[in-house]
Formats: C-alpha cells, sequence, structure tokens
C-alpha cells in the first residue's frame, strides 16, 4: 500500500530510465475483497488499486527508441559485464521480495503462499541462471550475435515469472527490450522498473509501456522491433503471427493448453490425488500447462474420484493474502464469467458436475475447485482450454487408448503421467504429443530446462540452453587471408 501511494496510486511508461506521464489511464483492480483501499468504489466487487497507463503508438515509439539508443553500449558490455547487472537484478528481487509477493497477490489474487514460495523465488533463479548464461555466451554461443531491439508480450497468469522468462534470457544475450504486462496485472512489472533503476541498469535497456492489446499489437508493428516474444492466447498468438507475417520478425509463442493427467491402475493413488491438486488447483487453475484432463484407468477410476472429492472438501478458498488458503481469486470477473459459461456448457453437454459442500466468500472473484465426469472426448469441455479449477475426467481401458486420448486436442504443451512402472512410463511418455511429460510429479519447472510447447500450444523455448537460441542470431564469419603480392 505505501509503495502505491508513494507513487499517488498513478503510474506512467517506464522509457529510457525514467516515467513517462500519459494522458489515458485504466483502473488496475485487485479480485480480492476490496475493503482495505480506499479507492473501492462501494458495490464492487474488485478493488481498484491503482490508474495505470494505457500506451499508445507514441509511447511504444518512444520505448523502441529508447532501447535502440541504449543497444550497442550493452552489446559492447560484453557477457561479463553484463552478468553483473543480472546478478544485481536477482539480489534486488530477494531483497524486495516481501513487496513483490504481496503486490502480485493483490494484483493477480494467487495465494501469498504461492506468490512467496513460488514465483518471486522462480523469478531470482531465473535471472541468477542467466547471469550465467551470460558470462558463458561469448564460449558457448561463439558464433552467435544479438538479435536488437525486443518486444515481449506477457499474460496475466503468473506476471513476474513470465516477465523474467522473457526479459533475462535478452538481456544476457545482449538485446534491449519493451516488455508489454498483461492490463489486468501491470504493478509487479512497474516495481520491477524500479529495481532496474535501483540497480543502475543503463537506461533503455529495459522498457515497461503498459496497456491492452492496442499497446500490444502496435509494439508487434513497430519496424524497429526484431523479434516478438508472446505467451498468450491461442487467439492472439495466431493475430500476432499473421501480423507480423512478411516483415522477418523473429518469434516465439507460448500458447494454450489441455494437458492431460494419465493416471495408471498401478500408481500410488494417494499421490496421484496430491498431484491433481497441484496440477490443477495452482493458481485457481489459470496456468498453461494446467494438468486439465485427468485420464484414468478404469479399474482404478472409482477410487480415485473419491478420494479426489474427499480431499476437494478440505481445499480451502479465500483471500488470497490469508496464508492459510489453497485457492485464491480468479484474475478477474471477466475471466470468472469465462469458467461459469464454460462449466454450464459442460453440463448442457452431459457431464456430471462435482464441487465441494462449503461454499464460497462472496466477496471476492472466487470459483470453487470444480470436477467434471462422465465427459465426452469430443465435447467441448474437453477440448477447450478453461483456464480455471476446473479439471475434467474421463476414463481410459488400455495404454494405447490412454496415448490417443491424451494426444486428442489441438495443443501440445505438457502432460503428467502416472505409475509405478518405469517401464510403463517410458514406454507411453514419447508417444504423448506434448514438449513437457512429467513422470509422477506435475508443475516442475526450473530455470535450466526447456519450457515450451508444439502444436497449437506454440514454438520456441523458454529456460535451458535451447531458450538462448530465441534471443540470438546465427552468425558466420569468414575471413580470408590474401597471400601479400610484393
Ligand atoms: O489473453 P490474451 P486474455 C488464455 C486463457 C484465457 C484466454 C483469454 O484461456 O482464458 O487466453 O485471456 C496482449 N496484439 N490464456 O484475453 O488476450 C494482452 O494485452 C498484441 C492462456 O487475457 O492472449 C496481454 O498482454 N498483443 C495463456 C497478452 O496479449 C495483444 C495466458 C495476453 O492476452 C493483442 C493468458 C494483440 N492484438 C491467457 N491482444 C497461457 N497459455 O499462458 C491482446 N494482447
Amino acid at each position: 500500500k505505501e509503495w502505491l501511494d508513494r507513487h499517488e496510486r498513478r503510474f506512467g511508461h517506464y522509457i529510457g530510465g525514467s516515467w513517462r506521464a500519459a494522458n489515458e489511464h485504466f483502473a488496475a483492480d485487485s479480485p480480492r475483497k476490496g475493503e482495505y483501499f480506499a479507492t473501492n468504489a462501494p458495490g464492487r466487487k474488485n478493488a481498484k488499486l491503482a490508474d495505470v497507463a494505457q500506451g499508445t503508438d507514441a509511447d511504444v515509439d518512444a520505448a523502441v527508441q529508447a532501447a535502440t539508443k541504449a543497444l550497442p553500449a550493452w552489446q559492447k558490455l560484453g557477457g561479463h559485464g553484463r552478468a553483473r547487472y543480472l546478478y544485481a537484478i536477482a539480489r534486488h528481487v530477494q531483497k524486495h521480495a516481501r513487496l513483490l509477493s504481496v503486490l502480485e497477490s493483490l494484483d493477480n489474487g494467487k495465494p501469498i503462499r504461492e506468490s512467496r514460495d513460488v514465483d518471486v523465488p522462480l523469478v531470482a533463479r531465473h535471472f541468477y541462471h542467466h547471469a550465467g548464461w551470460a558470462q558463458l555466451m561469448e564460449t558457448e554461443l561463439p558464433d552467435s550475435a544479438p538479435i536488437g531491439v525486443v518486444g515481449q508480450i506477457i499474460p496475466w497468469n503468473f506476471p513476474l515469472l513470465m516477465l523474467a522468462w522473457k526479459i533475462a534470457p535478452a538481456l544476457a544475450m545482449g538485446n534491449t527490450l519493451v516488455l508489454k504486462p498483461a492490463e489486468f496485472t501491470p504493478l509487479t512489472a512497474l516495481l520491477f522498473a524500479e529495481i532496474c533503476h535501483e540497480v543502475g541498469l543503463p537506461p533503455g535497456v529495459v522498457n515497461i509501456v503498459t496497456g491492452d492489446g492496442r499497446t500490444g499489437a502496435a509494439l508487434t508493428a513497430h519496424p524497429g522491433v526484431a523479434k516478438i516474444a508472446f505467451t498468450g492466447s491461442t487467439e492472439v498468438g495466431r493475430i500476432i503471427r499473421k501480423a507480423t507475417a512478411g516483415t522477418g520478425k523473429k518469434l516465439s509463442m507460448e500458447l494454450g493448453g489441455k494437458s492431460p493427467f494419465v493416471v495408471f491402475e498401478d500408481a500410488d493413488l494417494d499421490s496421484v490425488v496430491e498431484g491433481v491438486v497441484d496440477a490443477i488447483w495452482f493458481n485457481q487453475g489459470q496456468v498453461c500447462c494446467a494438468g486439465s484432463r485427468i485420464l484414468a484407468q478404469e479399474s482404478v477410476a472409482p477410487e480415485l474420484l473419491a478420494k479426489l472429492r474427499a480431499r476437494m472438501e478440505t481445499l480451502r478458498v479465500g483471500d488470497p493474502l490469508d496464508k492459510a488458503i489453497d485457492i485464491g481469486a480468479i484474475v478477474a470477473p471477466v475471466q470468472l464469467e469465462r469458467i461459469q459459461e464454460l462449466v454450464k456448457q459442460g453440463v448442457d453437454e452431459g457431464a456430471s458436475l462435482w464441487q465441494p459442500s462449503w461454499s464460497c466468500p462472496t466477496d471476492g472473484v472466487f470459483y470453487p475447485p470444480t470436477v467434471l465426469s462422465d465427459v465426452q472426448p469430443a465435447s467441448t469441455v474437453a477440448q477447450v482450454e478453461i483456464f480455471g479449477p476446473v479439471v475434467v475426467f474421463m476414463t481410459f481401458r488400455t495404454p494405447e487408448e490412454a496415448v490417443s486420448l491424451a494426444n486428442n486436442t489441438t495443443y501440445g504443451l505438457a502432460a503428467s503421467v502416472w505409475t509405478e512402472s518405469l517401464n510403463l512410463a517410458l514406454d507411453v511418455a514419447p508417444k504423448i504429443k506434448a514438449g513437457t511429460v512429467w513422470i509422477n510429479c506435475t508443475n516442475v519447472f526450473d530455470a535450466a530446462s526447456g519450457f515450451g510447447g508444439y502444436r497449437e500450444s506454440g514454438y520456441g523455448r523458454e529456460g535451458g540452453k535451447e531458450g538462448l537460441y530465441e534471443y540470438v542470431k546465427p552468425r558466420w564469419m569468414a575471413e580470408t587471408k590474401r597471400a601479400k603480392k610484393d
């Protein structure tokens, strides 16, 4: 609250190392109950936290120009020089961990336990990891050069973590950038801009322009941007691909998913249940790789469903800032409506709905953990990304059927396989079309492992050595020594 007040709850864009005032603003709301905030209007379900700038074409242009100006010196600094800044950013993220976590939970609605123990530590880890790669660039990627000015567009489900996944490799490889956070969750990106300032990052290396899809479209279209890195919906991914076709801009896309969670009859069902809690109720299910389709072998399906229902009764939905809750608030009322509509459609198409007996608090944007069983593989809820705390439950008889059901969507982001048989796991995992397959676990991320999808889940990787290739261009130089003629 003090941090917001220090900015008089009104933000501009962070361009060329200073704040640029804007004429047009929009409200950054919290989906949490609002009585702590003076600016909260009576009767509103969500609380306004601050006014945030709506980026115009001119703002985007100023940011691209600042990034272009900063580029030569940033490249010249070399990997070792850049690594010092990345280490400093990582350390300052840790220094401000508490403020970052609280602000993230306020803006996004995710449980404070998650932002404090998962998001923010992973952000720091990502910067440390890429500081290492910056130092190794000249020796490990000797034939590569930075791409130039990069435009980065990120979603609202992991505002800070997606920022880190984008910014850390871009800076390590010697690019400068303009990042646009999602309109639902712009605040931690603005606090991050302050951290860049605090560590003395040269002006223009990182520029943050806030705004909605129009600002994203302006960034995509800007001729000074050499690459667009995007995480978000498959639909907007398509728009960006079309908008950049023929421009020569490099693209990386991390889009939606409908990840299968495959349970074989020999799996440890108690672990499986905890796995499901993590797969679909972590971050309210607003996770691109959420295990949103349980595929259970028929022989254990009734027992698994019973155990799952019992566990769901013990989950707590509530105030994101309460350390004792399991599930926080949905990011915004419009996303809640989307979830409600899809669940209704599922029931209309014949699915059985199961929710715990308790009800959610009414003073925020909440939705209970939900299982839809008796789902047909071709039905809407089995195919469409719900992006909420809703899992569909289907059954299979043989491993072949499991694989075919697992692959029966247009996506290919992630999957998890649960079995005590390593042979079965190793047989099935490679047959599932997904960029990541977890065995007897789920949602395991690390800066050292490349994450990304294929098919309609996009292309390109983030993290690991493969993630670095998204931010360099191959360069082959030949030198011919001519014999001197006397
Ligand atoms: O995403 P958008 P939304 C899915 C999820 C969710 C649905 C809608 O199913 O319910 O998408 O969410 C910017 N040119 N995912 O509408 O619109 C936008 O401002 C350039 C899955 O919030 O894709 C934001 O910064 N940029 C996903 C970013 O794109 C544009 C995470 C993402 O917003 C633009 C988020 C345009 N024309 C949603 N229009 C995942 N897989 O992680 C919008 N944007």
